[in-house]
């Protein structure tokens, strides 16, 4: 598991920012406290060249396979808690292209890595545990 290790350092800066402008739509009021902090940042000054809004950061989590849907291109999982991203367990969606659909089922225990951005959040890999 180097790579999730590797990720998990990778992340780690941007975790601090308190990521929860992903989920916007449970908690919509969150999104301005969460640009005050990305500017308070000390990380992310004059050594970032990357505005907020083009910010993409990638984790890993662990959940269950809820619902497909091929329509939305997305799949539905109840995912357990994020600590990179600072999130709780919960059931949400996630974009997913149709490779990535097609390699799991409904019901299907998952270890995924998934990118988060303004665009919202996005399935990179999954793979069944
Ligand atoms: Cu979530």
């Amino acid at each position: 598991m180097r790579y999730l290790t590797w990720m998990n350092l990778l992340v780690l800066p941007f975790a601090l920012a308190a990521c929860d402008n992903a989920h916007d739509a449970e908690m919509p009021m969150e999104n301005e406290d969460m640009a005050m902090t990305a500017d308070e940042m000390p990380m992310n000054g004059d050594t970032m060249p990357m505005t907020q809004s083009g910010t993409v950061r990638a984790a890993s989590a662990e959940g269950t396979v809820a619902a497909i849907d091929a329509d939305a291109g997305t799949i539905t999982m109840e995912h357990g808690p994020v600590p990179a991203m600072e999130w709780p367990a919960m059931t949400m969606a996630f974009d997913a292209s149709q490779p990535i659909r097609d390699q799991v089922s409904v019901g299907d225990t998952v270890t995924f890595e998934f990118e988060t951005s303004d665009k919202g959040n996005r399935i990179i890999s999954v793979s069944k545990r």
